[in-house]
């Protein structure tokens, strides 16, 4: 890794950056994910590099989800492990919630890297679809889940989702929880709940919501967060931020 300084303006993206070419160089990351985390900039920019109000709002009902679920499960990508391991490992103990290593451009070599990553930051339940079924209605590599993982379960948190698969998830009755700083994908416009907001500065908010929640233990509560909240409001409002952004011209 380069040396980045702290007073660099674009300190925290160019951390980001580096943690991802590390990823690829590791044999962890797939080269195209460089290009989707562009795409992921240029969105932030836009939102203004922070986490709205109500990104914490579907923050919260993503929380109540995991919180809820019976079987709950966390759908682990290329870029997400590079860029979080030690918060998938910290949500993964929290919810009860393992990990499933599942990849659009799959390879058994990437998965085992993942795998080991890991386990470096301290994940014990790890699947990485050894035996697996294909989900119907999806023509990617990531149609392959895990039997006794994703295809199990019934809330699946996967941050960084590609449309298609989320589609089928939630066609086969899963509640589908996704990050996405793109408000407009397919992917945010197919899940249960879509927190547009950056994935790094989400898990943080994530794992800090969950722990309080747990704690507080009001389940009542936790069910008026999942009934009342409405994802296609949700994404309209992430939309509106920008375009009021844009028309303001509150970048000048
Ligand atoms: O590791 P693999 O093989 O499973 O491949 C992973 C990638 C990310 C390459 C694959 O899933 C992919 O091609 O994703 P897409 O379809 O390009 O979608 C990525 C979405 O995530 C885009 O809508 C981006 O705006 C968004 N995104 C990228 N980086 C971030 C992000 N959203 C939040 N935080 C980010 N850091």
């Amino acid at each position: 890794m380069v040396t980045i300084s702290k007073d660099h303006p674009r300190y925290n993206s160019l951390v980001l950056r580096d943690k991802l070419v590390d990823g690829c160089k590791k044999g962890i990351t797939s080269i195209h994910g460089l290009i989707a985390h562009g795409r992921g900039e240029a969105f932030d920019y836009l939102i203004g590099e922070r986490s709205t109000t109500n990104a914490l709002e579907a923050t919260a009902a993503a929380s109540a989800y995991l919180l809820t679920a019976q079987r709950p499960i966390i759908s682990v990508n290329g870029n997400v492990a590079a860029l979080v391991p030690a918060e998938l490992t910290e949500l993964s103990e929290i919810t009860d919630a393992p990990l499933e290593i599942n990849l659009y451009h799959r390879s058994t070599q990437r998965s085992e890297k993942i795998e080991q990553h890991l386990r470096d930051f301290g994940a014990r339940r790890i699947l990485i679809g050894r035996d697996y079924v294909r989900l119907p209605g999806i023509a990617s590599e990531r149609a392959k889940v895990d039997k006794r993982g994703i295809f199990l379960a019934d809330v699946v948190f996967v941050p960084l989702e590609d449309g298609d698969r989320c589609e089928a998830l939630k066609k086969s009755g899963k509640a589908v929880l996704v990050v996405d700083l793109n408000p407009l994908s397919r992917t945010a416009l197919a899940a249960s709940v879509t927190v547009v907001d950056e994935l790094t500065r989400t898990m943080g908010n994530i794992i800090e919501i969950t722990r309080r929640m747990q704690q507080a233990g009001d389940q009542e509560r936790l069910e008026v967060l999942k009934s009342k909240f409405d994802n296609i409001q949700n994404l309209k409002i992430s939309y509106s931020i920008i375009l009021s952004r844009l028309q303001t011209a509150s970048f000048f």
